[in-house]
């Protein structure tokens, strides 16, 4: 694939101080629909995934809990790999923070940093929340309850004093504001570049990159009383899994074209940090991050303490796969805040997969195989006004679908084509196929056709939004696994009339509400 332009794209690495939620769910969702759309289009890509195992708050959990950091590492990032299994993730590579690979990584990282003069031995005295892994300014910090300070996160802080190295941030300041003028794409959505534009231009102070009040994480080189501040430790790993520091095809192939998809909640990380880290190391900063917005449950704000975090196996039980990541990223504008719902949820799947589409697709189906010999319809040469306007929106929605994916708007891509499914649920109701069959059947099968085309077009571009889904729609198309890449959409691709169609059978179920007793 060396003419494939390559593409690469990252969820945060998870901390395995806890176990998986709807929130790590929908990041690992969303990076695998980019993934696997830049696949179809042709793209060489890589996804990756993975735990971040070191650190204070690992070590802490794993104390509470009266085991290693270590067996608490390997029994929660085995819970994330599940998790991105029964999410259908396609990612390339999973990576752990523990894994030697990574080791060497951030010695590298770390020895060239000091040998650039970037990274020197000094004194911390400051606020940490443990929490958040995060060190806060004074200003930063709000009263809590009985006149006590919290991280503006709400976490609690402490004030630490100790040695600690510097990475020289504030050098960076400069730097960081060209580069996001250079690339206006590169931190996004707009109103959270803003953000990050103006905590810059506020001014930045150097960074504590090493701590010595706790054991759980890489040792500086040379100096191993000290540990690296696990941010540090956490970012470069989206270097490890392409193979720095030794470098070769997969560096060279995938650096810098990397795309980070976060939560807003450790933007500054990835857009402040993480670049000038780069660029201070010699290396070239990320293509793009992009932060989402934070799910509530019913209105509420999920957290362990108010025992309303929702575990994405049991919706993915309850509703199917599918769904699951057909509501997530169709619900909210990917970007926003949202909140999950049941009754969204399965206002969603009834509403727009099991009647929009799901009947279409039993209804152009179930005629076909009745009234076509099941087989693909034969069309008449001469389409009406009416045919060339549904096949026209369904064969611009490749276009539209990628401009939407390059901005990471999944639900507009998603509005789009739900756009085409009701057009072609209204253009049945006008054709009326069903009266065709005994006026003027050779027009029945131009009705036909012009339908199992836009199912064919609404299909391809559904697979990586709902892989199995829109594989069994194909099938009963009739394409063939080879004809479902992005080169067969549009008048390329066209259906075969003759071909063989399966029996029809329905792909999107009402969900209905078991009965309470
Ligand atoms: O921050 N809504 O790990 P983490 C939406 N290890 N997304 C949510 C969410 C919610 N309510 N809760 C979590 C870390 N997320 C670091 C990252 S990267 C080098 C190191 C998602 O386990 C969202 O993507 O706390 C968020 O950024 C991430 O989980 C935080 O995961």
């Amino acid at each position: 694939m060396t003419g494939a332009k390559a593409f690469y794209v990252t969820t945060p690495i998870y901390y395995v101080n806890d176990k998986p939620h709807i929130g790590h769910a929908y990041t690992t969702v969303a990076c695998d629909v980019l993934a696997r759309f830049k696949r179809l289009d042709g793209f060489d890509v890589r996804f990756l995934t993975g735990t971040d195992e070191h650190g204070q708050k690992v070590e802490k959990s794993a104390e509470a809990a009266g085991i290693t950091p270590q067996a608490l590492a390997d029994l929660n990032s085995a819970n994330f790999r599940d998790l991105a299994a029964r999410l259908g993730a396609s990612n390339d590579d999973f990576i752990r923070t523990t894994e030697p690979r990574h080791h060497a990584a951030c010695e590298a990282l770390w020895t060239t940093l000091v040998e650039r003069g970037e990274i020197t031995l000094g004194h911390y005295e400051g606020w940490y929340a443990v929490r958040d892994e995060a060190f806060y300014g004074e200003d930063e910090l709000v009263a809590g309850p009985n006149g006590s300070r919290l991280a503006p996160t709400g976490a609690p802080v402490e004030w630490v004093k100790e040695p600690s190295y510097f990475f020289r941030l504030s050098a960076w300041q400069q730097r960081l504001l060209d580069w996001y003028e250079a690339n206006p794409d590169a931190v996004a959505p707009a109103s959270r570049r803003n953000e990050v534009i103006s905590f810059v231009k506020g001014g930045l102070q150097d960074l504590s990159v090493s701590r010595t009040s706790f054991k759980w994480g890489i040792p500086v080189p040379g100096d191993e009383k000290h540990i690296m501040y696990v941010w540090i430790d956490a970012l470069t790993n989206y270097m490890t899994a392409v193979g720095y520091p030794a470098g070769g095809a997969l560096f060279e192939r995938f650096w810098p074209v990397v795309h980070h998809v976060v939560g807003k909640d450790i933007l500054r990380f990835h857009a402040v940090y993480w670049p000038a880290l780069l660029m201070a190391a010699g290396l070239e900063p990320p293509r793009r991050v992009f932060a989402h917005g934070w799910w509530t449950n019913e209105g509420q704000k999920i957290s362990k303490s108010l025992g309303n975090v929702i575990d994405p196996l049991a919706l993915i039980d309850t509703y199917g796969l599918d769904p699951f990541r057909f509501f997530v990223l169709r619900e909210v504008p990917f970007g926003n805040d949202g909140d999950f719902s049941h009754k969204a949820m399965i206002g969603r799947i009834n509403s727009e997969l099991a009647n929009d589409l799901g009947n279409l697709a039993q209804r152009v189906l179930s005629m076909i195989a009745k009234n076509c010999g099941g087989v693909v319809p034969t069309p008449q040469p001469d389409f009406t006004d009416d045919d060339h306007a549904l096949l026209g929106a369904a064969d611009a929605l490749l276009a539209t679908l990628r401009d939407a994916i390059d901005r990471q708007a999944f639900h507009e891509g998603l509005e789009a084509i739900w756009v085409v499914i009701r057009a072609a649920n209204v253009y049945v109701d006008r054709q009326a196929p069903w009266t065709l069959r005994k006026t003027d059947p050779a027009r029945m099968q131009t009705v036909l056709y012009v339908l199992a085309e836009t199912i064919r077009a609404v299909a391809t571009l559904l697979q990586p939004f709902m892989p199995t889904s829109a594989g069994r729609l194909l099938d009963q198309v009739g394409v063939a696994e080879q004809g479902r890449g992005f080169d067969r959409f549009g008048p390329t691709g066209r259906l075969t009339a003759g071909t063989p169609l399966p029996a029809p059978q329905g792909v999107f179920p009402r969900f209905v509400e078991p009965e309470t007793p």
